[in-house]
Formats: C-alpha cells, sequence, structure tokens
C-alpha cells in the first residue's frame, strides 16, 4: 500500500493494493459531500490516475459512515447563489466533468463500492462507475424533493437509465430512502453484500477484470455506452468498427493466444476460463490475503477458489 498527496488534495485519498485504486471521497465529517473543491480534486485525480501505471481499476468508495451524502448545500449551493451566472454555470461544468464526462467514458474499468449514504447528486458518480457492489446497511435516497428540488446534475437521467420507470419516479417523488439489497433488486447496483464482506467481494471482482486485455475491455465498455443511442444498422457498423480498433490497438496477442490455447493446446474453455498471455493457459485469480479491519479477514481464510463467474 502506498500513499502519495499528489495531486488529490485534501477532499479525495487514494490507496493502492495489487494494481487496484480506492478512490476515496475524502470528507468524512461532512458525509463527503459534493464541493466544488472536491470535483476539481476529484477529476484531477481521476485523470492523473489513468495514466498511472499502480491503477488497473478504480474503486470509488468513501471514508467514514457515507459513500456519499450528494452535493455540498452550503459550499455548492447557497455560498454560490449570489455569484455571477458564468460563475455558476463554472460550478456545474466541473460538478459534470468528473462525474458524467470523465467517469462515465474512464479508460479503465471502475467500480463503486458503497460503503453507506448514497443521496441525490451522488447518484450520478453512482451510476457513471461501470459496476456497483453496495453494502447491505448502504442508504440511498433521492432526497431532492425533501428540500425542495428536482434532482439535477443528470440525477433524473441517471436513476431513468438503471432503475426502471417505477422504481425512479416513486423515490423521485417521494424522497423515501431504501437499502442495499433493494438498490441490487432494481439493477442500480450488481450486488449487495454484508458489510463485513464489501471490500473483499470489491477485490475479487476487480481481480477478475485485471486478468482481461484491457485494451479490449475498454473499448467492451465505450460500445456498450454508446449502442443504447444507436440504431440497428449503425450499432452493428460502429461495433465491428470499435471491435476492428481494439484488435487492432492491442495487437491481438490476446485474442491469437487464445485461440491456440483452446483449439490446439486444449489448455482453455474460453467459456469456463480466461487466457493468461504470460503462461499461454488459463489465468488463475491470485487470492492474496484480503487487508480488512477487524477480524472479518479471517472469515475469508480457507475459503478456496473464486465464486467462478458471473
Ligand atoms: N451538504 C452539506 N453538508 C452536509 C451534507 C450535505 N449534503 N450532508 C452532511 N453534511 C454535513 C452536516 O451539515 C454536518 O455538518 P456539521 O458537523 O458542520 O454540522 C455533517 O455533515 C454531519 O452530518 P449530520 O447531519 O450531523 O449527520 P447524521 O449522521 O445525523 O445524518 C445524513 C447523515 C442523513 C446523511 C444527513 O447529513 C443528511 O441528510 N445529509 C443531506 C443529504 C442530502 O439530502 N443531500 C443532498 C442530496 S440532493 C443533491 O445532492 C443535489
Ligand atoms: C444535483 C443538482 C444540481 C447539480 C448537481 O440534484 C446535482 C442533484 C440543481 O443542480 O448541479
Amino acid at each position: 500500500m502506498s500513499k502519495n498527496l499528489s495531486p488529490w488534495g485534501n477532499t479525495v485519498d487514494v490507496e493502492f493494493e495489487d494494481q487496484i485504486a480506492f478512490v476515496y471521497f475524502n470528507r468524512p465529517d461532512k458525509k463527503n459531500c459534493m464541493s466544488p473543491t472536491l470535483n476539481r480534486e476529484m477529476y484531477a485525480t481521476l485523470h492523473a490516475l489513468e495514466l498511472d501505471d499502480r491503477c488497473g481499476v478504480v474503486v470509488l468508495t468513501g471514508r467514514g459512515p457515507a459513500w456519499s451524502a450528494g452535493m455540498d448545500l452550503k459550499e455548492y449551493f447557497r455560498e454560490t447563489d449570489n455569484e455571477s451566472d458564468t460563475f455558476k454555470m463554472r460550478i456545474r461544468e466541473e460538478c459534470a466533468a468528473w462525474q458524467q464526462l470523465k467517469l462515465r467514458n474512464y479508460a479503465k474499468p471502475t467500480i463503486a463500492m458503497v460503503n453507506g449514504w448514497v443521496f441525490g447528486g451522488a447518484f450520478t458518480p453512482l451510476t457513471s462507475c461501470d459496476l456497483a457492489i453496495a453494502s447491505d446497511d448502504a442508504t440511498f435516497g433521492l432526497s431532492e424533493i425533501n428540500w425542495g428540488i428536482l434532482p439535477g446534475g443528470n440525477v433524473t437521467k441517471a436513476v431513468a437509465d438503471t432503475m426502471g420507470m417505477r422504481n425512479a419516479l416513486y423515490y423521485i417523488m417521494t424522497g423515501e430512502t431504501f437499502k442495499g439489497k433493494q438498490a441490487a433488486a432494481m439493477g442500480l447496483v450488481n450486488e449487495s453484500v454484508p458489510a463485513n464482506k464489501l471490500k473483499a467481494r470489491v477485490v475479487e471482482l476487480a481481480k477478475v477484470l485485471l486478468l482481461k486485455d484491457p485494451v479490449v475491455l475498454r473499448s467492451a465498455k465505450e460500445v456498450f455506452k454508446r449502442v443504447r443511442y444507436l440504431d440497428w444498422d449503425t450499432s452493428n457498423d460502429y461495433i465491428y468498427a470499435k471491435g476492428d480498433g481494439s484488435q487492432y490497438r492491442s495487437g491481438g496477442q490476446f485474442r491469437h493466444g487464445a485461440m491456440k490455447a483452446f483449439l490446439d493446446d486444449k489448455k482453455i474453455k474460453p467459456g469456463l476460463d480466461t487466457y493468461d498471455k504470460d503462461t499461454g493457459g488459463k489465468a488463475k485469480l491470485k487470492k492474496a490475503p484480503v487487508k480488512s479491519k477487524g477480524k472479518k479477514a479471517v472469515a475469508k481464510k480457507g475459503k478456496s477458489g473464486s465464486k467462478g463467474s458471473k
């Protein structure tokens, strides 16, 4: 584990473990609500990590009991209310820059590790992450209506895309909260697990992603995010173009080696295994001891292998 204060500043923190960069919302005393400063530091952090070799996967999580309690009502809203229109628009732009443009189109896989409170504006970075694993005790809410605004910052769009019409409207209109298991049932997160399993499950998932061809993995998620807005024929062309482009950019060794390992050497079954270019056989998930707080790491001991692909 290494630490470095540049460029994340005070409101963001980063820890590296085995090619995973844990990026923390780091305002625990303010429930990690997002100020203009945090928005700028988060952009700088994510931008830097795209080129940082210590980072193969980004895990976005929160220090303390919150993932993020949404936008900072004091610093982001009230203190900017009397600024000029151009100033307010700049504040919004810096918010969208990391939550929407940078994170949605991120060069590396991203996982939201949802450890606690998620309110309002936090739904945008949540849904901009490729994958999300929640703790059962995480609490979510579209609280905007409770204080007299509608969900902006593209939160309404984010929930329309991920929660379905009835769920999205229910929570937009009532401002009620819901828990991790409900978030998983609605499809807002992939899974919800007990709090003491959260980090281990996220690490396990990150390690699966780290085995793939990173160029192809990047293109695969870019393609997914674009095709939903394309018509059928344009989509077919676009997917081929991106697929061919990704083979060109990656060099295609992974694809060729994997075909050889399956068809000639009978060393892998692509339906069940991931190819490992270093051995020419199947990739093995390295089971590094999971560092977590307290005694729960012990519970993991002796449990062999991964759960398999999911
Ligand atoms: N904006 C500004 N300050 C915040 C925010 C926020 N979104 N969330 C928490 N804080 C601050 C509190 O004002 C308090 O500050 P203080 O210690 O200086 O008084 C500190 O964080 C701790 O919060 P508490 O309310 O004391 O913590 P508690 O555990 O009792 O409650 C909870 C936690 C439920 C998250 C509560 O803080 C809350 O309701 N926060 C607002 C959630 C919300 O509605 N966010 C906005 C969504 S809409 C949008 O993002 C556009
Ligand atoms: C939200 C609202 C915003 C914003 C960012 O509702 C997030 C959440 C009204 O503006 O800029």
